[in-house]
């Protein structure tokens, strides 16, 4: 029952401004002793450096809006990553935007054979500079993951990929770009959209997801992207998209996980409490962990 809690302020990998500071709204909103009250022993290590972009740096590489600043900062988040997955620590990491699973993903993957992960958004997140529409890096790094992309990205700790397409449950999807539907056809990627949801209901999307997951992974990473749920109970996010999971699907998808009792790690990301009311957002995030890590049973 050993958790560290990394945080990544980051906002360089989309373009609106406040994002970085999530992980300082999760920690006011009350994470640690939510987990505390669940008994778990919790590190919180604070955050992992990100530098602000100079105008010469600001130069776009193919594309990729602050590529130096993203990758470094994902070089030494994963490096924490594995630390604490060595130590036996459960790592929960907190952003910041979606960018930063390029080094939770590159962290964790080299610790497992056969890594799985859920992806709970309202996106793909399968872009590359090539396919992108907003040259942002927060829209990459589940393709980064399957080894798609920059090099200065997909290499992070000196390996590619780090996941097997496979291996991939896409939950919450209703904002896909051209290049990305293209992708899950090519490699056959496990998509339940909003359209799968509403027809099979959250019960079983979840109890299939978790099933062929625990068939044929060795650890399970949760990667939760806040704007998958709907913008009315997550108003605090850069790309809001109506239509979404609601607060009730959501603790469900989270007490199942815990029932089943299957991930190695997780990350909670994009909340932006410049865009939030009253850290509503936040709030919701640290309610969604308290189910995840079992508060319907102790
Ligand atoms: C869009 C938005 N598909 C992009 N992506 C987001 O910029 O590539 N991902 N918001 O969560
Ligand atoms: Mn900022
Ligand atoms: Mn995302
Ligand atoms: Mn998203």
């Amino acid at each position: 029952n050993n958790m560290s809690i990394i945080g990544v302020p980051m906002d360089l990998g989309q373009n609106r401004r406040g994002v970085d500071m999530g992980p300082s709204a999760i920690r006011y909103a009350g994470v640690v002793e939510r987990l505390e009250n669940l008994a778990y022993h919790i590190a919180d290590l604070g955050d992992v450096p990100v530098s602000r972009p100079d105008s010469k740096d600001n130069v776009q590489e193919g594309n990729l809006r602050n590529l130096k600043q993203v990758a470094d900062s994902n070089q030494q988040l994963a490096k924490m990553v594995t630390q604490e997955i060595h130590k036996n620590r459960f790592p929960l990491v907190l952003g910041g935007d979606h960018s930063i699973a390029i080094g939770s993903m590159a962290g964790i993957a080299k610790h497992y054979d056969n890594p799985g992960v859920i992806w709970y958004d309202a996106h793909g997140d399968l872009n590359s500079g090539d396919t992108s529409p907003s040259g942002n890096i927060h829209g990459m790094p589940l393709a980064v993951s399957l080894g798609i992309g920059h090099e200065k990205l997909t290499n992070i700790l000196d390996y590619t990929p780090k996941v097997k397409a496979e291996n991939i449950v896409i939950i919450g999807a209703r904002s896909l770009d051209p290049g990305e539907k293209e992708l899950i056809r090519e490699q056959g990627i496990t998509v339940y959209s909003m359209h799968e949801i509403d027809r099979l209901g959250m019960s079983q999307v979840m109890a299939k997801a978790i099933d062929y997951l625990k068939q044929r992974t060795d650890g399970v990473h949760l990667s939760l992207d806040l704007d998958g749920l709907d913008p009315d109970e997550a108003p605090g996010v850069g790309t809001p998209v109506i239509g979404g999971l609601s607060y009730r699907e959501s603790h469900l998808a989270m007490e199942m996980l815990s029932e089943a009792d299957i991930l190695t790690s997780a990350e909670f990301v994009e909340v932006n409490p410049i865009l939030d009311d009253q850290n509503k957002t936040a709030t919701l995030a640290v309610g969604l962990i308290g189910s995840l890590f079992g508060e319907k049973l102790k």
